[in-house]
C-alpha cells in the first residue's frame, strides 16, 4: 500500500490534516533525495550552537519550502531557525529537527528527520500531549518513517516510486535488553548513572548506541524494546536534546507503542513547553527500563 492510500484510509475524514500528512512524507522523501556530503559545513552555527553542516541548511530550506505549499499551517519551527516561521493558516504547528545527527554522516552513519505536529496555532505554552502526530525518519541502507496519528505506530519504506506501508501496531514490551545511553561521561559526576551503568553491566544489557537519536530510537521501536537514556552532566546541566524537536515527537512515539518517556521530574509529554529551543534531560523506551532508570535516579 502506498503511503498515501495509508493516510487516505486514515484521515480520509479530515482532507486538511491527510494534505499535511502527505506533505511531510513529501519532505522526508527530498531530503533522503538530496544527501550529500560534498557540500561540506556550511559557516553558520544554529540557536542551540550546533555547526549546521550545508546539509542541515539544505534540509530545512527543504522543509520550509515543501510545507509553504500548505495552507492550514499556522506557524512552523524549525531547530535549525531561532524563531518560528509564522505561515498563512490556522489549524496546525509544526515543529521539526530537519537533519538530527548531522555530524555522523562524515563517518556514514545514519541519520534522520524528526517532526511533531500541534493541532491550533501556538507553540509554546503547549504541552506534547497535544500533538496530533509525529513521524522519525531514518536515513540508512534504507529511508525509513516512523508514523503516529495517535492511534499506534505505523513503519513505511522508501522505495523507488515513494514511500510504501510496512507494518502497524508497533508496540515494544520488557523482553528486551537493549540500552542506549548517552552522555556516558555524566557517570563521572552523577553516581545514580555510574550505578546504574553497572546494573546494566552486571545484567548482561547489550549496548545499541549510536550518537544519533533517530536511528537509536528506531532500532528501540524496531526491535521491540530497550531504552534510551540522556542525562544532564555538570556540563550540561539541563540536558543536551531538544524537548520541542526531539523529546517530545520521540516520546510520542515511544508512548503510542506502548513504552514511557520521562525526564528526571516526569513525563515528556506533560512538560509545558516555555521555549522553542528549551533543553530536556531523556529516558524511553520499555516501561520496566524505564522505571529501572528512575529508581536508580531517584536513590540519587
Ligand atoms: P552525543 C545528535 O547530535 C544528537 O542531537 C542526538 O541525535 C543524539 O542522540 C545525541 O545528540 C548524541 O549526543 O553526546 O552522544 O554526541
Amino acid at each position: 500500500m502506498k503511503y498515501s492510500d495509508y493516510l487516505k484510509e486514515k484521515l480520509g475524514h479530515d482532507q486538511e490534516r491527510m494534505h499535511l500528512f502527505m506533505l511531510l512524507f513529501e519532505c522526508v522523501k527530498k531530503i533522503s533525495d538530496h544527501l550529500d556530503i560534498t557540500k561540506g559545513h556550511a559557516d553558520t552555527v544554529n540557536t542551540s550552537g550546533d555547526q549546521q553542516l550545508a546539509m542541515d541548511v539544505q534540509a530545512d530550506k527543504i522543509m520550509q519550502k515543501t510545507l509553504s505549499a500548505c495552507d492550514c499551517i499556522a506557524r512552523i519551527a524549525s531547530e535549525e531557525q531561532d524563531e518560528a516561521v509564522v505561515m498563512n493558516g490556522k489549524d496546525y504547528c509544526v515543529v521539526y529537527d530537519p537533519l538530527d545527527g548531522s555530524s555522523l554522516v562524515d563517518v556514514n552513519m545514519s541519520i534522520g528527520t524528526i517532526i511533531g505536529v500541534f493541532p491550533g496555532d501556538e507553540i509554546v505554552g503547549r504541552k506534547g500531549s497535544e500533538m496530533c502526530g509525529a513521524m522519525v525518519a531514518v536515513y540508512g541502507p534504507r529511508t525509513t518513517v516512523l508514523l503516529t496519528l495517535g492511534d499506534g505506530v505505523s513503519e513505511f519504506i522508501l522505495k523507488d516510486d515513494g514511500f510504501v506501508f510496512k507494518k502497524e501496531d508497533i508496540k515494544i514490551d520488557d523482553s528486551s535488553k537493549y540500552i542506549a545511553p548517552g552522555n556516558l561521561q555524566a557517570a563521572a559526576s552523577r553516581e545514580w548513572y555510574r550505578d546504574l551503568i553497572n546494573y546494566w553491566l552486571d545484567n548482561r544489557h547489550k549496548l545499541r548506541y549510536s550518537g544519533g537519536m533517530c536511528p537509536d530510537v528506531n532500532h528501540i521501536l524496531i526491535k521491540g524494546g530497550g531504552v534510551f537514556t540522556y542525562p544532564s552532566s555538570d556540563e550540561i546541566p539541563e540536558g543536551k536534546l531538544r524537548l520541542v524537536y526531539e523529546c517530545n515527537p520521540m516520546a510520542m512515539l515511544i508512548e503510542q507503542a506502548g513504552g514511557k518517556a520521562v525526564d528526571d521530574t516526569g513525563r515528556i509529554l506533560d512538560k509545558e513547553i516555555q521555549s522553542l529551543h528549551e533543553k530536556s534531560t531523556v529516558y524511553l523506551g520499555s516501561c520496566q527500563e524505564v522505571d529501572k532508570v528512575l529508581e536508580f535516579l531517584g536513590n540519587s
